[in-house]
């Protein structure tokens, strides 16, 4: 297995894309891997959420599409307090359809997502033109965009092969695209991020009743290479969700220490 490198240490490297590179070094900084997924259907909450977790976290992600009462000044305030506690802000949309709609989809509606969010992900399927298009919105503003290698629920249908195609995509794109959703490291190059969602700590817990699947912290750390856990339901279920960010925080972080070890 080849030795791993730290956060601060990829954060360097020059062919690292410059909003992964300021990623890296915010995760170094403030010892924290952990993406806290606010799943929540109000605006306020939502608020409260990423201020009360803003210094645990390195990545607060959102589906603002769940949300019901969005609003412009909602995207400011989230803004704002990602500038306090030095998060970034990754809208989880998904895109999926062909350059010219994923363009409109990104910058307009009415979620300009382009204007707030620093990172969107997309789904490979449609081939090169969703990131073509993605990226003609997001490059101008220094966003940047993650693919979806594979997925956590029971029954996807991402292959090996399909997985391998989507890190080409990635390569190929490299001015805009950073990094992956995936279960596990799926590329060597050290300026490629992953993110891990599907994630809980207690490892009696294996899924939900809808094909979600989960494994812990340390296994998608350590064993599974991965850089980041994105965890939802097992802090926001929580009775005390700061003092469950702060468990899972710990819990990731400790797991990359250890990797880090030759
Ligand atoms: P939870 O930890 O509550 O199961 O939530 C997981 C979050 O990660 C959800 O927001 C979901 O959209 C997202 N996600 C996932 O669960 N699996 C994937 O493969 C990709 C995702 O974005």
């Amino acid at each position: 297995m080849e030795e791993e490198r730290s956060y601060g240490d990829r954060a360097q490297d020059k062919s690292t894309h410059p909003l992964a590179a300021q990623l890296l070094k915010l995760m170094e900084e403030k010892r924290t891997n952990l993406c806290v997924s606010a799943d929540l259907t109000g605006c306020e909450e939502l608020l409260q959420l990423a201020d009360s977790l803003g210094p645990q976290i390195c990545l607060l992600k959102t589906h603002v599409d769940i949300l019901q009462d969005f609003n412009p000044d909602f995207a400011k305030s989230l803004e704002d307090l990602a500038l306090k506690h030095n998060f970034l802000i990754f809208e989880d949309r998904k895109f999926a359809d062909i350059g010219n709609i994923v363009k409109q989809q990104y910058e307009g509606g009415l979620h300009h997502i382009s204007s707030w969010s620093h990172i969107v992900n997309a789904h490979a399927m449609p081939g090169p033109g969703v990131v073509k298009g993605l990226s003609e919105v997001g490059r101008p503003l220094n966003r940047g965009c993650l693919l979806i290698a594979n997925m956590s629920s029971q029954g996807s249908l991402a292959t090996e092969d399909y997985t391998q195609a989507v890190v080409k995509m990635a390569e190929d794109h490299s001015d805009f695209v950073f990094g992956f959703i995936s279960g596990r490291k799926v590329s060597d190059k050290p300026g490629f991020l992953h993110m891990t969602p599907g994630v809980k700590m207690q490892s009696r817990v294996s899924g939900d009743h809808l094909g979600q699947q989960y494994s812990d912290p340390h296994d998608v750390i350590f064993n599974k290479r991965s850089d980041i856990i994105i965890v939802g339901r097992g802090i926001l279920e929580a009775s005390d969700r700061v003092k469950a960010a702060a468990e899972y925080r710990k819990a990731g972080w400790d797991a990359y220490v250890k990797k880090l070890v030759p």
